[in-house]
């Protein structure tokens, strides 16, 4: 059917956050995705339908179409290839900072810097930027273990309470970015459904700042 709006979700920790917000906008799975090893699921609404995605996954199923909406942290929409998608709402979900991080008390080296990074594009701007001059090492995960072993001088990672970086005898240095999930919405669908996807907006809107208020 074509005005069923499809909303593509981040599995793991923003799932957590996300679903309670779209639960006070009034947008229900109809069965317990945490119960579940479905992917696709139906809600309250006949015309509303909810995926759920590896969360770098989202935006590429926002630019392409097939799902209208996307829900996803900042982090992974700025390392992301998107020119289809619009950036609709901040949730204030999943808060986070992404930061260069070294070993604690390391002065940086005189030559060209190693960094490690799961955001690869995203650090190579930001060191670009910067004027500094440095290669961007692909990591896909324990990025703190890179400067301890030697692969690299820093990291580019995201930081909460700093633990994790505490107890690895790293510490963090410079901000990059603060990060929140974000409502994306695919630019064709924002023109051809804008009657579906206003008032959703505005519940979401709504109970963001309850949200926000509740804090
Ligand atoms: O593994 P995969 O790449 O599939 O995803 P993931 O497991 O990283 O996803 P998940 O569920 O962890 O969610 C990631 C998203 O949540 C990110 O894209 C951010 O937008 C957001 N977010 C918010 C965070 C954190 N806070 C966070 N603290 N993502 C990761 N962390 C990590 C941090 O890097 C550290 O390793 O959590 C650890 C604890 O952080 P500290 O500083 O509190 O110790
Ligand atoms: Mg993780």
């Amino acid at each position: 059917m074509s005005d069923t709006l499809t909303i593509a979700l981040s599995k793991g920790r923003i799932l957590k956050e996300t679903l309670p917000l779209l639960e006070k906008a009034n947008i229900i799975p109809a069965e317990d995705i945490f119960q579940s090893r479905k992917l696709i699921f139906d809600t309250n609404h006949d015309n509303i339908k909810l995926v759920i995605l590896r969360a770098t996954d989202v935006p590429t199923y926002v630019e392409h179409g097939v799902a209208d909406f996307g829900v996803a942290g900042k982090d992974v929409l700025m390392e992301a290839s998107i020119s289809n998608v619009y950036e609709l709402l901040d949730l204030e979900i999943s808060k986070c900072k992404l930061m260069t991080a070294g070993v604690k008390g390391d002065a940086l080296p005189e030559r060209r810097l190693k960094v490690a990074s799961k955001f690869v594009k995203t650090a190579k701007n930001y060191f670009a930027e910067q004027g500094i001059q440095a290669d961007v090492i692909k990591l896909y995960g324990a990025m703190e273990l890179a400067p301890i072993m030697g692969l690299a001088d820093l990291i580019v990672d995201i930081v909460d309470t700093g633990n994790t970086l505490k107890a690895n005898g790293l510490e963090a240095r410079e901000l990059i970015a603060d990060i929140s999930t974000r409502l994306i919405v695919n630019k064709a669908a924002y023109k051809t459904k804008y009657g579906q996807i206003q008032p959703i907006m505005e519940m979401l809107q709504t109970a963001i700042n309850q949200n926000t208020l509740d804090a």
